[in-house]
């Protein structure tokens, strides 16, 4: 098994972090995407779409998508438990690993992607989506801090999926001046729990 990433990029990041909260060690080869290697023809062979993180398996089968690759771990692996243990729990996960993805990394990425010089003449920019995106961004960090007060993790009173996306999303908002307020308490404190886990180096 292998695991194709980037060191700096949020989505292989969530793979990587799942892993070690697994404890689950997986080689890890790291493209450079900057430079296109993973658009390459032999790795678009494998991984049509390009993006990273994807998963190669032993008999050649591939998964992309951080979240399928994280569903398949915790498939084959199921303690400690990242997605939910019952029915009801694994749907409240998924909601709120949705809700990380679509309202905090979806924007703080498209920030990112629309405003960072390091796309200019790679991708094309619009910088004004970029800054919607910071404005939605910082609305969703509003909103968080305000769900958070009412219990410990993004999904509940343990962490899971939906903190790892959480984390990666707000992390990356940092390069776009998207940054929790002083007056997030909730998020602060749930910021200093998540991101001190030594997964968080992963
Ligand atoms: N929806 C995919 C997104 C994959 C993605 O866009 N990855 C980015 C890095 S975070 C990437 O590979 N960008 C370079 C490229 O697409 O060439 C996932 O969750 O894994």
């Amino acid at each position: 098994v292998k695991l194709y990433s980037h060191p700096l990029a949020p989505n292989p990041r969530r793979a990587r972090i799942f892993l070690a909260e697994k404890d689950i060690g997986v080689p890890v080869v790291q493209l450079d995407i900057f430079k296109g290697e993973n658009r390459e023809p032999a790795y678009l062979a494998k991984n049509p779409l390009g993006g990273v993180p994807f998963l190669e398996l032993d008999d050649g089968t591939i998964i992309a998508e951080s979240v399928a690759i994280c569903r398949f771990f915790e498939e084959m692996q199921p303690e400690p438990n990242l997605m939910g243990h019952t029915p009801l729990e694994r749907a409240q996960i998924e909601m709120w690993q949705r809700r990380m993805e679509l309202q905090i990394l979806a924007n703080t990425g498209g920030c990112f992607r629309h405003t960072n010089a390091i796309f200019a003449g790679r991708f094309p920019q619009v910088p004004e989506y970029g800054r919607m995106c910071r404005e939605n961004a910082l609305r969703m960090l509003e909103w968080l801090d305000a769900e958070l007060a009412s219990r410990p993790f993004v999904a509940g009173a343990r962490y899971t999926i939906a903190d790892i996306t959480a984390l990666v999303g707000i992390d990356l908002g940092r390069s776009s001046e998207i940054a929790i307020g002083p007056a997030q308490k909730n998020l602060a404190r749930w910021y200093e729990l998540v991101a001190s886990r030594p997964s968080a180096k992963a």
